[in-house]
Parts: structure tokens; sequence; C-alpha cells
């Protein structure tokens, strides 16, 4: 760890990156929102259009790891008997296979199961925090805000999926938990293209509202990766 600050260009201002305090956090990047026949095909969903985000977060997890900064992996999942599943989340609108049905990768966003797992290029290490949680945000019903306190972490640095679901959620949480929180651009995606670019614009509006965003390059540049 060192205590020199890295400047990254970022919008809506540059953002001082302090290294070995921040975190990075990559969301979701599981089976079940990126591959077909998972929870998010079974919503109706594109799901091809996030394996975009699968290299650019593949960079940054290196990058990370090559310099031992801390890495968070988060996987929506529930618990076997869906005793943390909502009935409302479970029960909303009428997709063919709901959580807990069977599917090709085993049952829908349960924990343990195939579609719940990490896609093989981003799988988590030893050393990494992996956080289950059973909603949209990360910091609902989990234990990441004692974590990330009792390792001194003070930024977040975000990848992940879906830009607009599960990464603002976690991102307006962490904002106002007191987290710098930083989205990099081409490391999220979204089954929509108009709200990924929305999402990014309401982020940044109004002075960084709820953070900033960079591009890949950018982040990887300021930290000396090339
Ligand atoms: N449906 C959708 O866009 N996302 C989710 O249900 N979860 C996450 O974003 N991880």
């Amino acid at each position: 760890m060192t205590s020199t600050m890295l400047q990254i260009p970022a919008r809506p201002f540059p953002y001082t990156l302090r290294p070995g305090l921040a975190a990075l956090v990559i969301i979701d990047m599981q089976r079940d929102f990126i591959e077909p026949g998972g929870f998010g095909a079974s919503l109706g969903n594109d799901v091809s259009r996030l394996q975009a985000a699968i290299e650019p977060s593949r960079q940054l997890l290196e990058a990370w790891r090559k310099r031992r900064w801390p890495v968070l992996h988060t996987r929506e999942s529930h618990a076997p008997d869906l005793s943390d599943c909502p009935p409302a989340k479970r029960e909303r609108g009428s997709p063919p296979r709901r959580i807990g049905d069977p599917g090709p990768m085993g049952r829908l966003l349960v924990r343990g199961e195939p579609g719940s797992e990490i896609v093989p290029a981003l799988a988590p290490r030893s050393g990494e925090w992996v956080i289950d949680k059973p909603g949209k945000g990360a910091f609902h019903a989990t234990s990441m805000q004692a974590l990330l306190e009792a390792a001194g972490v003070t930024q977040l640095v975000f990848a992940g999926v879906t830009t607009e679901v599960c990464v603002q959620t976690t991102m307006r949480e962490a904002n106002d938990r007191g987290y710098d929180s930083l989205l990099v651009e081409e490391a999220t995606e979204s089954y929509f293209p108009a709200y990924k670019a929305a999402t990014l614009e309401m982020i940044v509006a109004q002075g960084g509202i709820v953070g900033w965003t960079a591009t890949l390059a950018d982040v990887l540049g300021a930290i000396g990766e090339s």
C-alpha cells in the first residue's frame, strides 16, 4: 500500500484514488444474468448485450490483483429455501421461470447453483471478498459495510451488471454511507442501452450527486497500467 494519490480523469471532475484504500467492486457478473437460460433471460432480456462488460472488468480485476488492492465480488442470490427472497420479488410479473424454479443452469438465482456462479473469466480468487446479496443493493442485508470498514476501505470503483439496477442501487447505497464511488463505463452493461446511458448521466449530474464515471483507459492509465 502506498499513500500517493492518483488522479483519474473522470466526470464530473477528476477522481482522486487512494491506492490500497479503493476496492474494486464487481457487481453480479453471474451466469444467471449473462448467459442464456438464466434469470435475466427469464425476464425477457437479450442477455448477449451484457457480455461486453466481461473483458473490461477482467482488465480492472487484473490491475487490482497485480497491485494487491482490495477486490469484492457480489452475487445476487437466495438461500435454497428462498427464506431471504421477499414474496413480492418472486411473484412479480409473469415470467416463464421464477426465482427458485429449475432451469438449464439449475434453480434460478439460488446460491450454489451453476447459474449463480460468476462467469469463469472473472471467477473470484482466495483473498477476495464475495458477498451474496438477496437484494439489488449490495449493502442491503449483507455484511458489506462492516467488512469494508474493518479493512479501512474508503473508496469504491464499480464494474458489473446491470448498470441501472444492481450497480446504480449499490452506488446510491454507497453514496449515502460516505463512500466516493466511481463507475467504469465500459465495465458495466445493461439490457437497455438507453438506460445505461441515462444512468451514467444521473450519476454525474448535479456535481456528482451519486459519484463519478470514467473510461477504462483513463482508469488504467492513471494507475500506471498501459
Ligand atoms: N434485471 C436486471 O436488470 N438486473 C437484475 O435483476 N439484477 C442485477 O442488476 N444484478
